[in-house]
């Protein structure tokens, strides 16, 4: 990242450029869906690439001069199939939420049914929140979590036999557990749904082969590249043969105009990474740091949603104290340790309020913390929720979390 160039021209953004890098190095990102993309990843996202406009297909452009982007977009596409064993992919989607957009698009008509996970059980907003275009033009059911903080396979089946929908959605923002998808794709059957799985959070998971594919049991899977798979922003969509050419025009013309094809570069460039030998250490890594970090916390008796994690991500479940998640999440942002409030299942709280926080562990992964590291940090975040407003105490902690801060240094060539 070549700030001085910046700075040639804009001061002013080069400084909070300079403020957020500062910012990022000296704090523990415990954010369950950040990460740290490489530097090439990051070069490839500022180059000549994002100049050029590509709308279509590769090698079917409604623009000239496309060879150079066609051949990279390919290169996207080729290591995706590769990487996560898919026959078509699709790696033109902004974001993953237009990846899900597309796949609404193309498999549904409005007002059809869908069953996905409730938000505040864990679900994500376009799985058929009523504030998202996918509540607003669909008619939604959801499934949530039981008293253990898993899906409850029986009441998923149940609702998908009584509302017969048109999409069985799996994948989840906040869900600590391994996903069935078999046992998806069983229910599916049953029911004549077809079956998408958002594979946002665990896709670095997936591809370092630390949590089961969907692929085989989805019709769709969908994706975001930034989170435990450590690429550019952006999203990404697979699918069988029968689907692509159904799926690509349901993505551009029909959710999206241009693709970005700098940010399609960097995706390239992060699947190249996600096949090396050093990513499956990563991905386990990250489960192995998650599975301390929860120990950690259950020692010091704080209450962790599912007991528990088996993969990247937990949430706190502040409901046996007095503070909420909120609080909890501002506090820790005091002593150098980012995170998000998050509803528990059935939170008595609202989502601005709410009585948990999420945390995870791909990002502090990257930047190299272990095991040793992450009961550190299980003790700081539980001794915070305990000294609370105490500033003496508070900066003390602040110290600790500096200290692990500078031994994993940050961007640092
Ligand atoms: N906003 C993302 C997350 O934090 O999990 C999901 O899109």
């Amino acid at each position: 990242m070549n700030i001085e160039i910046i700075k040639r021209t804009d001061e002013e953004a080069a400084e909070i450029i300079e403020k957020e890098l500062n910012r990022q190095r000296n704090t523990i990102e415990l954010i369950a869906s950040e990460n740290f993309a490489s530097r090439a990843v990051m070069e490839a996202a500022g180059t000549i690439l994002t100049n050029k406009y590509a709308e279509g297909k590769p090698y079917k452009r409604f623009y000239n001069g496309c060879e150079n982007i066609d051949e990279m977009e390919m290169l996207a596409v080729e290591r995706t199939k590769k990487l996560f064993g898919v026959e078509h992919a699709n790696v033109q989607p902004h974001s993953g939420a237009q990846a899900n957009m597309a796949v609404f698009l193309y498999a549904l008509n409005q007002g059809d049914t869908i069953l996905g996970m409730d938000l505040s059980n864990g679900g994500h907003l376009t799985h058929g929140s009523p504030v998202n275009f996918s509540g607003i033009y669909f008619n939604t059911v959801s499934y949530g979590v039981n008293e253990y903080g898993e899906i409850d396979y029986d009441e998923v089946e149940k609702l998908a036999k009584e509302h017969k929908p048109k999409m069985i959605i799996c994948g989840a923002s906040n869900y600590s557990k391994i996903i069935n998808f078999k046992k998806f794709k069983e229910i599916a059957d049953k029911t004549g749904a077809f079956l998408m799985a958002d594979i946002a959070h665990i896709a670095g998971l997936i591809a370092g082969k630390v949590h089961p594919s969907p692929v085989g049991y989805a019709d769709f899977i969908t994706t975001t590249t930034h989170k435990s798979l450590r690429g550019p922003r952006g999203g990404i969509i697979m699918c069988t043969q029968e689907h692509a050419a159904g799926i690509d025009k349901a993505l551009f013309p029909g959710v999206q105009g241009g693709p970005l094809e700098h940010i399609i570069a960097a995706k390239a460039i992060a699947l190249k990474e996600a096949m090396q030998p050093e990513f499956k250490e990563y991905a386990a890594q990250i489960v192995k740091n998650a599975k301390a970090l929860a120990k950690s916390l259950m020692d010091e008796n704080i209450n962790i949603v599912g007991n528990g994690t088996e993969n990247h991500v937990m949430t706190i479940d502040l409901r046996k104290t007095d503070k909420t998640g909120k609080e909890l999440a501002d506090i820790l942002e005091k002593i150098g340790i980012t995170a998000n409030k998050n509803t528990v299942p059935n939170d008595p709280k609202s989502p601005f309020i709410t009585s948990g926080v999420r945390i995870g562990t791909p990002a502090v992964t990257t930047r190299g913390f272990k095991e040793e590291d992450m009961f550190e940090v299980g003790k700081i975040i539980a001794s915070a929720i305990s000294v609370w407003d105490n500033e003496t105490a508070l900066n003390n902690l602040r110290e600790r979390t500096q200290k692990l801060c500078k031994k994993y240094p940050l961007y640092k060539d």
